[in-house]
């Protein structure tokens, strides 16, 4: 991250008062921690803030303090001074419909390996855990500048937002800088347990059925090299759940031994299909995702294509095929799609 981003970020944010801060679609927890402490630090500081998302906080991080606040609307307020969008490249993956007479000045914060920020600012950093560590980072800035001090439910956002970008500091963005991070977060007095509990250990029962038909379609390709598994509309609306239910499925197939890449395939009204890459390193999963005009990091990166379930599949199937010198194995029922 360039030093003079975080100094130049700090002023415009001074500069500004009627602040409006989002995230991309379907929120996740760096996207919504994230947004919740830097509104409170703003607010603190005499800002007026609004937190407009297009969808809803996921109920896992209804625990999150402020959460009530998020408002779940379609457009973009038109009278912002400032817009900050946060965990992604701009105001383009927040879906929200922005005023194209007057658009307003955009801040990126983001931790993305993607080339699509389009901000007027960019705060980036590719090396960063979660946008919440460059939340952080920006916030102590700011506390040395000014009377606001972190505090209690920011540390516990941003603590949340590390957390589960990491997948619980298992992954290889859990760095020495995080873990510090994070660290200095639990000083705060925050409960590890609770927040683990929250995210991890409150799933409600129709979640574990949906778990359950997701695992059945789980497919593994010729050489085990990649394996997927699919969720379609009709699983969701029989077991009473929603897509958010699904997130974390991806890493079902990823688990299993030998495989370096791991696809879930959702179907989502409309007639595309989106989906999510994980890679366990060797492959960069988010120059496949680009291909399809999606994006993410070199591990974890997602898209969204039109067409049916079945053509999708074949489509994306075949390029992390070709990438593994592996290929998916229709004709074997375990493998049929
Ligand atoms: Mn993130």
């Amino acid at each position: 991250m360039k030093k003079g981003n975080l100094k130049h970020v700090q002023k415009i944010l001074t500069e500004c008062r009627r602040i409006v801060i989002t995230t991309h679609v379907n929120p996740d927890g760096d996207g919504v921690s994230s947004e919740l402490a830097l509104a409170r630090f703003l607010e603190k500081s005499g800002k007026e803030v609004r937190i407009v998302n297009r969808d809803p906080v996921p109920e896992i991080f209804a625990f999150l303090p402020g959460t009530d606040r998020i408002r779940v609307s379609e457009t973009l307020p038109h009278d912002a001074d400032l817009v900050v969008v946060l965990d992604c490249g701009g105001l383009d993956r927040s879906g929200l419909k922005v005023n194209a007479a007057a658009p307003p000045p955009v801040v990126v914060i983001d931790h993305h390996l993607t080339n699509d920020h389009d901000g007027e600012i960019n705060l980036l950093d590719a090396k960063a855990s979660a946008t919440g560590e460059l939340v952080y980072l920006l916030l102590r800035e700011m506390e040395r500048a000014g009377a606001v001090s972190m505090d209690f439910p920011m540390a516990l956002c941003l603590y949340t937002s590390i957390f589960t970008d990491t997948g619980s500091f298992r992954y290889s963005n859990t760095t020495p800088k995080a873990m510090t991070i994070a660290s200095e977060l639990l000083a705060f007095g925050i409960n590890a347990w609770m927040v683990a509990e929250q995210v991890y250990e409150s799933k409600s029962y129709p979640v574990l059925k949906l778990t359950g038909a997701f695992l059945q379609t789980l497919a593994v390709s010729r050489q085990w090299r990649f394996a997927w598994g699919t969720i379609r509309q009709a699983d969701l609306e029989r077991t009473g759940t929603r897509e958010e239910h699904t997130d974390g499925f991806v890493n079902y197939p990823r688990s299993i031994r030998g495989v370096e890449v791991a696809i879930l395939f959702r179907e989502v009204p409309g007639a595309s299909v989106k989906i999510s890459m994980r890679s366990k390193g060797k492959v960069n999963v988010a120059a496949v995702a680009e291909q399809f005009g999606g994006g993410g990091h070199h591990n974890a990166a997602g898209c969204v294509l039109e067409g049916t379930l079945p053509e999708v599949t074949r489509r994306v199937l075949k390029i992390v095929g070709e990438c593994l010198d592996d290929e998916a194995c229709y004709e074997s029922p375990a493998c049929d799609t």
